[in-house]
């Protein structure tokens, strides 16, 4: 089952695992599973919630746990993306407040990278986690429609275009995302009994 609440990572977890013979069911087909409150380090949120799922929906699990790092704001909001802002903002409001509270910074200090750490638990408890980083550079305005979160203001190193602005195929080779259920892979093709994990 992939444990996340957020439908923009659901899909596009989907699509990146499309080629492994798995039947990615959705939280909402647990409606017992509780994910966890998270803290500020992407591997133990996203562990929590892989092994929170795991546990309660007796299956093997995945989750990610994932954010933007804005190098003129410190690295923040990180861990915290979701939050960002301020609670029950939606989606082009933590844009807004991204965009305000970077109104004063230019060139490097708009530098920034998406992270993504995947997990996958079982409910055995055995836990694998894998990284990916995708960087780029936040816009001044907001571009393109696709996509979710912070991506129509994250302009993509060596492609120019805002996350947004390039296919959803693509974004889905690129990505953080990616980058880290691509190396967790492995991982999930030997639970499936596919190879084994060495
Ligand atoms: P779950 O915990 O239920 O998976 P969530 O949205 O709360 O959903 P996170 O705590 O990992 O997930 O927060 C990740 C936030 O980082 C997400 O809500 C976006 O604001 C941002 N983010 C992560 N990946 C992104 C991407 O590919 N494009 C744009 N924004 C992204």
């Amino acid at each position: 089952m992939l444990a996340t609440s957020n439908p923009g990572k659901l899909g596009e977890i989907r699509e990146i695992l499309r080629d492994l013979p798995l039947a990615l069911r959705p939280l909402s087909d647990f409606p017992g599973v509780i994910l966890p409150e998270e803290g500020t380090d992407y591997e133990e949120n996203a562990i929590a919630k892989a092994k929170a799922a795991a546990q309660f929906s007796d299956r093997v699990a995945l989750a990610d746990d994932s954010g933007l790092e804005v190098s003129g704001l410190g690295g923040a909001p990180g861990p915290l993306s979701a939050r960002f802002g301020g609670p029950g903002l939606g989606d082009a409001e933590r844009v807004d407040a991204l965009l305000a509270a970077l109104a004063n910074c230019s060139g490097e200090q708009r530098r920034a990278r998406f992270v993504c750490i995947a997990a996958l638990a079982t409910p055995e408890g055995d836990i694998v986690t894998a990284r990916g980083e995708c960087a780029g550079q936040i816009l001044a305005a907001p571009r393109g429609q696709s996509g979710f979160g912070y991506d129509p203001v994250f302009l993509v190193e060596g492609i120019g275009r805002a996350m947004a602005e390039i296919p959803e195929s693509e974004k889905n080779r690129i990505s953080h995302r990616a980058s880290a259920f691509g190396a967790l892979s492995g991982a999930i093709r030997a639970q499936l009994g596919l190879v084994s994990r060495d």
